[in-house]
């Protein structure tokens, strides 16, 4: 994931997808590898609408020692990712990393709810947010490729990131995802755990799928 904007101006990466894909692990993960990696990360809990996800993502951060921006179940989502980009640009982050809500029963207006946190990052800087990455639950089935059109198609994604490859799944979706929107997958989740997150290499790939 490239970090070639203005310097100092953080590089934002959204998470987005349906309830349960793993959106707010993959967050904290991906905070604490590039952590680990000596960057300066600030994570934004814009899942205001499930009671439990704002105190989610706040027990991680505290877990992982995080910087957050959280408001409170209910607040306006894209107020909450306004603010995250302004306090991650005071603290000097590299990186600002949105977790945001998966609700599908109310697909109109989540659909809206990801536009409007993207219309607002872009009043900070019009190439925010850079990576739009759909996080996808790995041993879910072919109507997962539904699901990623709808979010293509409203949020222009830019990425994939498919996670619960460490069960029995081997992500056989994917390869319909990759082919319907030629999206590339940049990394793959393998635990519950901070560190359970890799890079996605097409041989592991290769080998978990057709044993190769
Ligand atoms: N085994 C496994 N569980 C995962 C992985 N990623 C997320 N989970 C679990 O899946 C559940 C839903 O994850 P969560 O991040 O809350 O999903 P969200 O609703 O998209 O934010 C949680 O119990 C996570 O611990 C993974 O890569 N492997
Ligand atoms: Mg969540």
């Amino acid at each position: 994931m490239g970090r070639d904007g203005p310097p100092d101006q953080p590089i934002v990466v959204a998470m987005i997808g349906v309830n349960g894909s793993g959106k707010t692990t993959t967050t904290a993960k991906l905070a604490w590898m590039l952590k680990q990696d000596g960057k300066k990360v600030t994570v934004a809990a814009c899942d205001t609408f499930r009671a439990a996800a704002v105190e989610q993502l706040k027990s991680w951060a505290t877990r992982l020692n995080l910087d957050i921006v959280a408001s409170h179940t209910g607040a306006d989502s894209a107020a909450v990712a306004f603010d995250a980009w302004q306090a991650a640009k005071s603290r000097g982050s590299d990186y600002l990393i949105v977790d945001t809500a998966g609700r599908l029963h109310t697909k109109g207006n989540l659909m809206e709810e990801l536009a409007k946190i993207r219309r607002v990052l872009q009043k900070h800087d019009p190439a925010a947010p850079q990576h739009r990455w759909l996080v996808v639950d790995g041993s879910l089935g072919s109507n997962s490729i539904e699901q990623a059109k709808v979010f293509h198609k409203s949020f222009g994604l830019t990425g994939l990131v498919v996670t619960k490859l460490d069960g029995t799944s081997r992500g056989g979706a994917i390869v319909g995802i990759w082919r319907e929107l030629k999206l590339p997958i940049y990394f793959v989740g393998l635990g519950e755990q901070p560190e359970d997150l890799q890079p996605f290499s097409i041989e592991n790939y290769a080998k978990a799928v057709f044993g190769l």
